[in-house]
């Protein structure tokens, strides 16, 4: 794999010191897996979770989204085993994630039909896909090392935060590193991530692996997807801190159709648009940012499109092969369904594609405002945790911000205003034109909506976390305390038995931009 220095993986070493914020989980990690393999690891690979600020459901049409890493990770310690072929996996949360042994020359990815993939699967995924990278890229087949694999995650699965992405890709990282000798380029590893997931049967965009990979401390990233992969690191305003808060309703995405179902209604309505504007190459047309390249328009330009030749509210399969793309059946199942959404009758396309555009729109917007004015730093996680909030510092311990003090001009509070109603408006557009909220979720939204705060949910939806923005560590505080009152401690009594014991702070707490993937030794 071709790399420059700045964006390569390398194995760096690691000095823990008790006051380092991964101690206690890697020492318990380390200890497990000596426990469940008699030897100790080879290299540990840490992966972290994500929160996307604004760009819900863009990626897979191929616009820009505005994501940072989160404290939150998955934790691997591996070790190989030169020689035989199997992989062997551990999960330090024994009781929920049973182990897994398989010979990794024979891997099969089993996915069940009626419940979600069980969580080794997404670990074979990134094996799969960094086996395929190489054999292609030798032209030769490739000698399976075998691998002891224990794993420690703290994103919360199902919820919104990247948990299945930091997984695989950490899973890719591990294996790329015990079977190649050239440099680990960050953004080819995340391209490898976002397309091996797909095996888990979700048709993401790539957001969250881009964002495991080339995440930077102290910055959101504008992640873009065509016509390359490419982050800009976004500095965000002075005093803004940024708070997600769990709903507690998880949602497995690989377990039903509802994330691939919007995929395809946004694939069809590119589709019909480019026949209608009559491309020589419409039939070729899937995303949206192919066909506003053809056109050489502008977003709004575009929004007029779809308003034009979408007009209907529900679109039913029989038009749609007779009338607007002349296909057959069989056809249409073919180029457009995915095996879990081969039953799909109705589509909405032009409240699918209205969203996906004025969704952009607002990712270029926000980028624009946090652009606009260099007042200072964030919020500091010190200057929260000195303040009683449970601040997350980023996983590697490089300090997330330099700690300058919000600044209260008349420009930042007009700059966090309108970045608070871009956030609301997205999640209105997710609610009404995208429907992928969850009844628990808009408790959380209504909730904020009284404290006067911007949320919006964040990740794929259907429950799980919303991402609020607050103006200062008062605010920010303050928000987290009525959270805790009018929510979380209003919850079913298990809820509160798993959840309450550390005083909710796993479920609500301040996010700080972190780093990206790396891999480490122990000293
Ligand atoms: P998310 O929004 O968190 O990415 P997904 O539905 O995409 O949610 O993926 C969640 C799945 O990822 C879980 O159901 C589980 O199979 C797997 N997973 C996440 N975290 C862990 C973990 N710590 N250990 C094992 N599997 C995990
Ligand atoms: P989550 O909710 O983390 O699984 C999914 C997709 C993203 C993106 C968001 C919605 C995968 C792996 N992730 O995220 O690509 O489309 O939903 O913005 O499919
Ligand atoms: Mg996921």
């Amino acid at each position: 794999m071709a790399a420059n220095a700045d964006s390569a993986i390398c194995m760096s070493s690691l000095t823990l010191r008790p006051e380092h914020s991964l101690y206690s989980r890697l020492h318990e990690l380390k200890d497990f897996y000596c426990s469940q393999f008699g030897h100790e690891p080879e290299f540990f690979v840490r992966v972290p979770g994500r929160v996307n600020i604004i760009g819900e459901h863009v990626d897979y049409c191929g616009y820009p989204v505005l994501p940072m890493a989160i404290d939150q990770c998955i934790l691997l310690a591996v070790g190989r085993n030169e020689e035989n072929s199997f992989l062997q996996l551990r999960n330090v949360e024994t009781k929920r994630y049973e182990n897994f042994k398989c010979d990794m020359s024979a891997l099969r990815i089993d996915l069940p039909q009626n419940s979600g993939p069980q969580w080794y699967n997404y670990y074979l995924c990134g094996i799969k896909g960094i086996f395929e990278q190489i054999q292609q890229s030798n032209n030769k087949p490739l000698t399976p090392i075998g691998m002891t694999v224990a794993l420690s995650g703290n994103i919360p699965p199902a919820s919104g935060l990247s948990s299945s992405s930091a997984l695989v890709s950490a899973a890719v990282l591990a294996t790329a590193y015990v079977h190649q000798s050239s440099p680990l380029d960050r953004k080819q590893l995340a391209s490898i991530s976002a397309r091996c997931e797909r095996y888990i049967g979700t048709q993401g965009g790539g957001m969250d692996q881009a964002i495991a990979y080339l995440a930077k401390a102290g910055c959101a990233q504008f992640i873009e997807f065509h016509p390359e992969l490419k982050a800009t690191p976004i500095q965000l305003p002075a005093g803004v801190c940024f708070i997600v808060a769990n709903s507690l309703a998880a949602k497995n995405k690989a377990a039903s159709s509802d994330f691939n179902e919007r995929v395809v209604e946004c694939r069809l309505a590119a589709r019909i648009i480019a026949r209608h504007m009559e491309f020589s190459n419409w039939r070729g047309m899937i995303r949206f940012v192919q066909l506003q390249e053809a056109l050489q328009c502008t977003l709004t330009e575009l929004e007029e499109l779809v308003l034009k030749w979408l007009p209907k509210d529900i679109y039913t399969r029989v038009e749609l092969c007779a009338r607007d793309l002349d296909v057959s059946d069989e056809e249409f199942e073919r180029e457009f369904l995915t095996v879990n959404t081969r039953h799909m009758t109705q589509f909405k396309l032009r409240q699918r594609a209205l969203h996906v555009i004025q969704e952009s729109l607002r990712v270029a917007k926000f980028r624009e405002i946090c652009e606009q004015t260099s007042l200072g730093s964030p919020t500091t996680k010190n200057q929260l945790q000195s303040n009683g909030v449970n601040g997350k510092s980023n996983g590697s311990g490089v300090n997330a911000t330099n700690g300058a003090v919000r600044d209260t001009t008349i420009d930042s509070a007009k700059q966090f205003a309108l970045l608070s109603q871009l956030m609301r408006q997205s999640h209105e557009s997710l609610k009404k034109l995208y429907e992928c909220t969850h009844v628990d979720l808009e408790r959380l939204i209504a909730l904020s909506d009284d404290a006067g705060v911007g949320a919006r949910l964040t990740g794929a939806g259907w429950g799980g976390c919303i991402v609020a923005c607050c103006d200062s560590m008062e605010s920010s505080t303050k928000y987290i305390k009525m959270l805790k009152e009018n929510y979380f401690k209003l919850l079913p009594s298990h809820l509160i038995e798993r959840y309450g014991i550390n005083d909710f702070d796993d479920v609500v707490f301040a996010t700080f931009p972190g780093n990206g993937a790396e891999l480490f030794e122990l000293n």
